[in-house]
């Protein structure tokens, strides 16, 4: 082994980043059993920072509180802004504060998952850490992995970030009302992922304005009623 390039180095770090990775599969594959047994169903949120997650939560509560019992996992690297924005909706939430770690982990869900005990709930929303880089890479037991881009950030990102499309199986498109002041490109941003995962479901979508809110809606009821 070469004693200047560091290479050795790299090897190992590659070695601990593969256990950490196998590790987060078997936690993973447990919460998923685990929600499968209370019969729940979950869904990931990935997105960069500001894409709209908890926008979109907050208009997704608003819609559906009186008909399908949710619950939401808040994951931020500080603050518990987020947990109480949707607290402030009357849902039951936890906030994961991760200290600074760009992802949640299946770890991290099973223990705010145990917080939530005695709320009954059938949906789960899981909003992870704003980036869509390293939460591309950890499964955390979800039945429905939802990939976010907002308008403003540019239509070129699916190709850009293409480990967060792969595993996912739905990519929201946000901010649709600001369309008109973006050169956002909706037919390269469905064309750069449909090449990725061509098995992707696409919405184009305004928390705003309510614009492509039904096809949300109607997703979240056939996920809840399956
Ligand atoms: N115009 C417009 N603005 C939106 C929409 N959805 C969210 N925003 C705005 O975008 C900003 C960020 O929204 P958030 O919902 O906090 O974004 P987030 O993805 O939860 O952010 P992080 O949790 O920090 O990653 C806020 O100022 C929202 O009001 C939308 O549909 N249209
Ligand atoms: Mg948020």
């Amino acid at each position: 082994m070469c004693d200047h390039c560091g290479c050795e180095q790299r090897t190992k770090e590659v070695e601990i980043q593969k256990h950490i990775l196998s590790a987060n599969e078997e936690l993973a594959a447990k919460n998923r059993a685990h929600f499968r047994e209370k019969g729940l169903r979950v869904l990931n949120l990935i997105s960069s920072p500001g894409a709209g997650k908890t926008t979109l939560l907050e208009a997704t509560i608003d819609a559906l509180r009186d008909e399908i019992p949710l619950a939401v996992i808040e994951g931020d690297p500080e603050t518990e802004r987020d947990a109480a924005r949707i607290r402030a909706k009357g849902v039951p939430v936890v906030q994961v504060t991760t200290g600074g770690a760009c992802h949640l982990d299946a770890r991290m869900v099973h223990r705010a998952f145990h917080q939530l005990e005695g709320n009954s709930f059938r949906l789960l929303f899981i909003e992870n850490v704003g980036n869509l880089l390293c939460p591309a890479a950890f499964d955390l037991g979800e039945d429905l992995r939802v990939v976010m881009v907002s308008v403003p950030e540019g239509s070129d990102k699916p190709a850009k970030y293409p480990a967060a499309f792969l595993k996912a199986q739905v990519f929201l498109i946000t901010k649709t009302d600001l369309l008109p002041y973006f050169d956002f490109d909706l037919e390269e941003a469905k064309r750069l992922a449909l090449a990725l995962n061509p098995n992707l479901r696409i919405i184009a979508l305004s928390a705003k304005t309510g614009e492509g809110m039904d096809e949300w809606l109607a997703l979240l009821r056939d996920l809840a009623s399956s």
